[in-house]
């Protein structure tokens, strides 16, 4: 179970995170701007299509994207934030801005997504004081140079390593581990071939048995396997979740709820059929 603010999740098949882009960056073509009715109807047909959770994020974080301000970034959120309030799933905000974790949770929100991992300072303190979820994310510099040139001697291990210090600290600022999610950030600092790595070995990044979330929906390692711009990325995008939830992920961050959800569905359907069919009680 994952402890989400007055949510209490379970975790024995994988959860669907709907993302609410409220940037007005239209790489994957989902920005809704600073339109709130928009943003809003989006969340809401989110949900309509199976969205366990959503995840609100009101400032770019793709590869040399410009850093939003505090004011910014909290005129864009809060009024979306505030209308969905009530609305029967966990709201994640996805900031690694103390300030706007605390006026988040202040708010409502059930988890913090921070591409930082709670590294800035009084970020740690923000998520303490509550009792939210928080997804600890890796990332290899920051997001405006990261993609220029990511190193690694082994990209599982030293991804691994960093979110059991991550780990360790949050646990000793009083942050229940029921309450962590892990993330190797796919695209965050990394080439396609430690991309691939993280994805074949995503198990070996649940550090202590932890809950994993994999973010790959319309990323550019899928333009770059399958040739395809951002618009075309739906069937890449369903392969790589599906992969990620056969290697152990327990949250799938994507844009295209529905069709992440019935992608789930036949191989849960599948995974159903297999105890019945190895006891002997379908035809072999
Ligand atoms: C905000 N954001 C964009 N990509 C992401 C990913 O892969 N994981 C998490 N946790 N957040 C992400």
């Amino acid at each position: 179970m994952l402890r989400c603010g007055q949510y209490l999740l379970p975790l024995e098949r994988p959860l669907i995170m709907g993302i609410v882009n409220l940037t007005p960056d239209s790489f994957s073509g989902d920005g809704v701007a600073s339109d709130t009715a928009r943003a809003i109807e989006h969340a809401q047909r989110q949900i309509e299509a199976g969205a366990d959770l959503l995840d609100l994020g009101a400032e770019s974080s793709r590869p040399g994207a410009i850093p939003a301000s505090l004011d910014e970034e909290l005129e864009r959120l809060l009024p979306v934030l505030d209308a969905l309030a009530g609305c029967g799933v966990p709201v994640s905000v996805d900031t690694y801005k103390p300030e706007v974790m605390c006026a988040a949770i202040e708010r409502g929100a059930s988890m913090i997504n921070d591409i930082y991992a709670l590294r800035r300072p009084g970020a740690i303190e923000a998520v303490a004081a509550s009792d939210c979820a928080v997804c600890l994310m890796h990332m290899q510099g920051e997001p405006l140079t990261m993609q220029q040139s990511p190193v690694y001697e082994d990209v599982v291990a030293e991804v691994a390593g960093f979110l059991a210090e991550r780990v360790g600290a949050v646990a000793s600022a009083g942050i229940g581990r029921d309450r962590l999610v892990l993330d190797p950030g796919f695209g965050f600092g990394k080439t396609l071939e430690h991309n691939l790595a993280l994805l074949a070995r995503l198990d070996e990044t649940a550090v202590g048995g932890l809950p994993v979330l994999a973010g790959l929906s319309r990323k550019s390692m899928l333009g770059t396997i399958t040739g395809r711009p951002v618009g075309e990325r739906l069937p890449a995008s369903l392969s790589a979740a599906l992969i990620a939830a056969m290697r152990g992920a327990h949250i799938l961050r994507v844009h295209d709820v529905a069709a992440t959800r019935d992608a789930l569905s036949v191989w849960q359907a599948v995974e159903a059929a297999r105890p019945a069919f190895r006891s002997g009680l379908l035809p072999a």
